[in-house]
């Protein structure tokens, strides 16, 4: 690959393995050569994500795989989708394998062939029928290696034209990370049907908390499509199996809808269509009104229903493979059925009603609280489960309710909202927010890998499970429960204009992140971590092992120093990322007093409660509800605890917030230390990227940790005495 061909290009870390390692290969014993490894330390941008290709660094590994693959066999390249395939298997190999291209075949002549297509394609079919090889789930795949009339070959088999495009990016992973490759046979297939991106991104150029430049989409210029971002943007989607991007905020503009501008949405669906990926739209419920001039938005006006199906109409004939729309109604000023009297389930059927026969959905937020659940509890934090559990069962089929992860917001810590495993008739798909609006806006480290672990592993105890399996949220939201049969997960895109995508570096770990869990939300956080940094950086081990115990400890501490036991809501509203600690309340913001800290959110015990606990199944209410059982790390969002506490450990509650908030700038320090220790062994373009964030963190981290002690130490009327180390 360019970077061991060019003269100029840095060659750094030459290392010999002196071991021999004996091999066992058909019976004889075989010594391989001693290995050398080498790393390029190139400056790169980050622009190339985990997409990099660098050569193999490992020689006796290289050698293997260019014997895997010596020659493609030239795939139907009328097919888009199986275009990208191949020309990502064209641009990945000749990096992996250090070439300028791999050649092309139309027949297989000799060991070494690359075949990729699905089970009706002419040489496929056969090799498939021959070899028993079959895949059956959606957008699955099967990568095999297979003899045909002696010459050994490697397959990509996938369902569809799609999976084939999993399939290649699996194997360019393969190869990336070195994995065994000496008998492979791999399969997979996503476990969630819709894996969607929601950018929240305005026709203006701006991206509401969006912390890495103005948005992707250039309006002015398109449809003319000026440089290569938003192909680049599909194939990073792509390789995680994302499938789905609703291009613009729920908060959004109609312009996105105007007739005057679907060639240019049509064009971006254009390129996102070769990457297997469905465009969708957020639109606004009074649309009727302010585009078309209507008296009234009312889902069961004739004209209003009418509206929206030409609408619909049009747009797909614009975009045929267009996936639907999202929507945010009744909340935060945006407008929805509720203003005529109808229900939420009305509005989002006559939504569905518009985009059923094109097979699109509609993705309907359960993001709704004050005014019109106003007559709601008290508590915001009840009221979402409050507003749409009455109405399950009244949704169509292809609506699907779209519930944030927690009953607040997107705040450090939350429980799993109860709206998850409450709404058992109707295809409840989550939100996720890869954007860290609550969680460091990309300044500070927050690896969200291992908060939706958290979310996605908890189990909601639903004791009238059909099934006998865990009801967790990732059971649930896989359809394994309740057999939903749309499924989903979203996530609020982080990226932006700037080079890297993701301005925090690291931060690119998230939206890997995010794909990965959507398509299959039972993956360990070790798997994910361990192969993005391999992919992003290099596969040297103390690379892999100094960056994930990072990464690893990175929300937990942001947690430590920002809202310690999921106390709330503590920074500032105006830009949800300064420490605010002036005001308080019960409504999912801080309550610290002398007698405790925390919301008390239970059912049973004494003073002012508002029954949270009482949303969630009987088994876990009563888990939630005593102080002694409640998880430790969401006692303070539903226990209003005394700071005497004696917590687990044998400190009290008080007590572990201040150790927790008088180490966090140290703990900043020791990251910054430890990606320091990695001087060298990445290149120093990215290297000097991350470090320079934590520095910045360090400077943060202190503030809110001063501002936090002060604040404790006011209202608890306990002086902190911890002390640094
Ligand atoms: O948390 C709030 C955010 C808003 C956002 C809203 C929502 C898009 O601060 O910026 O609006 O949630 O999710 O609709």
């Amino acid at each position: 690959m360019k970077v061991l061909k060019t003269a100029s290009s840095l060659l750094l870390v030459v290392v010999l393995l002196l071991q021999f390692t004996a091999c066992k290969n058909e019976g004889k014993n075989e010594r391989e050569e001693p290995d050398v490894f080498t790393y390029s330390t190139e400056d790169e941008s980050g622009y190339d994500l985990w997409l990099r290709y660098p050569t193999v660094s490992s020689a006796n590994y290289l050698k293997k795989a260019r014997e895997l693959i010596s020659y493609i066999l030239m795939p139907d390249t009328s097919r888009e989708v199986l275009y990208s395939a191949y020309s990502e298997l064209q641009r990945g190999l000749s990096g992996l394998l250090g070439t300028d291209e791999i050649p092309t075949k139309e027949e297989i002549d000799k060991s070494g062939a690359l075949i990729l297509g699905v089970a009706d394609d002419p040489i496929v079919s056969e090799i498939a029928s021959k070899n028993s090889l079959s895949v059956t789930d959606t957008d699955g795949y099967l990568i095999k290696k297979v003899n045909i009339n002696g010459s050994d070959a490697t397959l990509i088999l996938g369902q569809s034209d799609s999976g084939v495009l999993y399939g290649a990016f699996k194997l360019l992973e393969i190869l990336s990370t070195q994995e065994d490759i000496s008998s492979l046979s791999v399969s997979d297939a996503p476990k969630i049907k819709w894996r969607v991106l929601n950018q929240w991104d305005n026709w203006d150029g701006s991206i509401e908390r969006g912390y890495s430049g103005k948005s992707i989409y250039d309006w002015g210029t398109l449809p003319k499509i000026k440089d290569s971002r938003l192909t680049d943007f599909a194939r990073a989607n792509a390789s995680v199996g994302i499938n789905t991007v609703v291009i613009n905020n729920v908060n959004t503009s109609n312009n996105y809808i105007n007739s005057r501008y679907l060639s240019k949405i049509a064009a971006v669906a254009d390129v996102y269509r070769r990457y297997g990926i469905r465009l969708a739209l957020s639109v606004n419920f009074d649309a009727p009104s302010a585009l078309g001039n209507l008296t009234t938005n009312d889902p069961l006006s004739k004209d209003v229903i009418k509206w929206w199906q030409d609408k619909t109409a049009e747009i797909y004939a614009a975009i045929p493979d267009f996936a639907g729309f999202l929507i945010k109604a009744d909340s935060e000023g945006r407008s929805g059925p509720s203003k005529y009297q109808r229900t939420h389930a009305e509005g989002a059927n006559m939504l569905a009603d518009a985009l059923e026969p094109y097979g699109g959905i509609v993705m309907w937020r359960a993001f709704v609280y004050g005014d019109v659940a106003k007559k709601l509890s008290d508590d915001i934090c009840n009221q979402s489960y409050e507003f749409f559990k009455p109405q399950d069962e009244q949704f169509k089929d292809n609506v699907i309710i779209q519930s944030k992860n927690g009953p607040r917001d997107f705040l450090p810590r939350e429980p799993v909202s109860p709206l998850f495993g409450g709404m058992k008739q109707t295809n409840m798909g989550i939100e996720f927010q890869i954007t860290q609006e609550y969680t460091g806006q990309n300044t500070d480290l927050c690896y969200l890998v291992s908060q939706w672990k958290y979310y996605l592993d908890f189990d909601l105890m639903l004791n009238d499970s059909p099934k006998d399996i865990p009801t967790t949220l990732s059971q649930i939201l896989q359809g394994n429960i309740y057999s939903e049969t749309n499924t989903l997960i979203a996530g609020v895109s982080n990226v932006g204009s700037c080079e890297s995508w993701n301005d925090g570096l690291l931060s690119q770990a998230n939206w890997y992140g995010f794909g990965r869990l959507a398509w299959n939300p039972e993956l360990t956080e070790k798997e994910i971590t361990e192969t993005w940094i391999k992919m992003t950086f290099n596969n040297q081990e103390d690379v892999v092992n100094t960056i994930s115990k990072i990464l690893y400890g990175s929300w937990e501490l942001y947690e430590s120093y920002t809202s310690p036991y999921a106390m709330g809501m503590t920074a500032a509203v105006s830009n949800h990322y300064d420490p605010d600690l002036s005001y308080r309340n019960s409504n999912g913001t801080i309550c610290v007093d002398r007698a405790g800290i925390g919301n008390n959110r239970s059912s049973t015990s004494k003073g002012n409660k508002t029954d949270a606990t009482a949303q969630y199944s009987e088994e876990l209410a009563a888990i939630l509800n005593n102080i002694d059982t409640c998880p430790e790390e969401l006692i303070c969002w539903f226990h209003h605890v005394s700071p005497k506490r004696v917590m687990s450990n044998g400190k009290t509650l008080i007590d572990n917030i201040y150790e927790g908030l008088v180490a966090a700038p140290q703990a900043v320090s020791d990251m910054k230390t430890a990606i320091l220790s990695l001087k060298g062994e990445i290149d120093d373009k990215r290297f000097a990227m991350i470090v320079k964030d934590f520095d910045e963190q360090y400077n943060n981290s202190t503030r809110w940790s001063e501002a936090m002690i002060k604040f404790f130490e006011q209202q608890t009327k306990i002086t902190c005495t911890a002390q640094g180390s």
